[in-house]
């Protein structure tokens, strides 16, 4: 077929292939979700309902597009980490973030209800998508190590600003002025001291987020079968792959590795 005089456009399309080689880590973060959560009243400083929502939403992701290995989450934010190896979409920047982007958005929006069943959905959230290639494994580990560092930091900070403000009487600025310059061993010491919480006893999920990866598990269905004219029941275990929950350090110790929670 001839070509139209307008095929030329195409041309104007720009190349963004990423380096070969290279895991494709893609991180979606809410927009303005300091705002959504206020709107739809999410506990503070976690909301177990908002987390488990965001997990789901990353499952799905996983679920429904290729080639991703593994995935992390705290916060607002999931990142999506491709295998090295990855060819899908010809491994185009632009079409992976925007399938994980609007993948997961569709997905926040679809099982709301599952996870705030009596709170409607006010207004359509979004995310924001970047991609990063990371060429070593030790680049990778780094990355994940410090998106689980941000997490720490932050989960620690508002259990103690929290407390202050809900238990211990302080409005927000005077908890803000309390802390200022404070170390982590300070924030440990008001929890433990002021209020008799071990910080290292908070729930997993906070102070780790939650990894997710895929897993081989063996699933045994019992079938019906015809033998010679008889039937019997057999049982057949097929190894099948899901996607599981972990809440732990993603860089450590082999002893650092939990039991999958879903
Ligand atoms: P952005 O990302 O620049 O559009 O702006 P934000 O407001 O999304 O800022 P960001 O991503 O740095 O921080 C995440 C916000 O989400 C932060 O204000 C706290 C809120 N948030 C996330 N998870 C929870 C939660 O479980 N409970 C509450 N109360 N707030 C949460
Ligand atoms: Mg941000
Ligand atoms: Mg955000
Ligand atoms: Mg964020
Ligand atoms: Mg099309």
């Amino acid at each position: 077929m001839a070509k139209s005089k307008f095929e030329y456009v195409r041309n104007f399309e720009t190349d963004d292939t990423c380096l070969r080689n290279c895991y494709i880590v893609v991180r979606l973060d809410g927009r303005n979700f300091h705002k959504f959560a206020e709107t739809h009243d999410f506990a503070k400083p976690n909301d177990d309902r908002a987390l488990g929502l965001m997990t789901r939403s990353a499952r799905s992701v996983m679920e429904e597009l290729d080639d991703i290995v593994i995935a992390y989450g705290q916060s607002d934010e999931f990142s999506f980490v491709f295998k090295r190896s990855s060819n899908w979409f010809k491994r185009r920047a632009s079409k992976l973030m925007t399938h994980v982007a609007s993948q997961f958005s569709s997905s926040y929006v679809f099982f709301w209800k599952d996870h705030f069943a009596d709170r409607p959905l006010l207004y359509p959230p979004g995310f924001d998508g970047r991609v990063v290639l990371y060429p070593s494994n030790q680049n990778l580990r780094d990355y994940l190590s410090w998106r689980q560092a941000d997490c720490h930091i932050n989960n620690l900070y508002n259990t103690v600003f929290w407390r202050l403000v809900q238990k211990g009487g302080l409005s927000t600025v005077q908890a803000e002025d309390r802390l200022k310059g404070t170390l982590a061993a300070d924030k440990n010491e008001i929890l433990f001291s002021e209020f008799d919480i071990n910080y290292n006893n908070e729930p997993l999920v906070h102070r780790k987020g939650t990894a997710l990866v895929w897993e081989k598990a063996d699933e045994t269905t019992t079938k019906q079968v015809r033998v010679l004219n008889e039937e019997k029941e057999v049982t057949v275990t097929k190894s099948r792959k899901r996607v599981s929950a972990h809440h732990c350090d993603l860089i450590g110790s082999r002893s650092g590795r939990s039991t999958p929670t879903s």
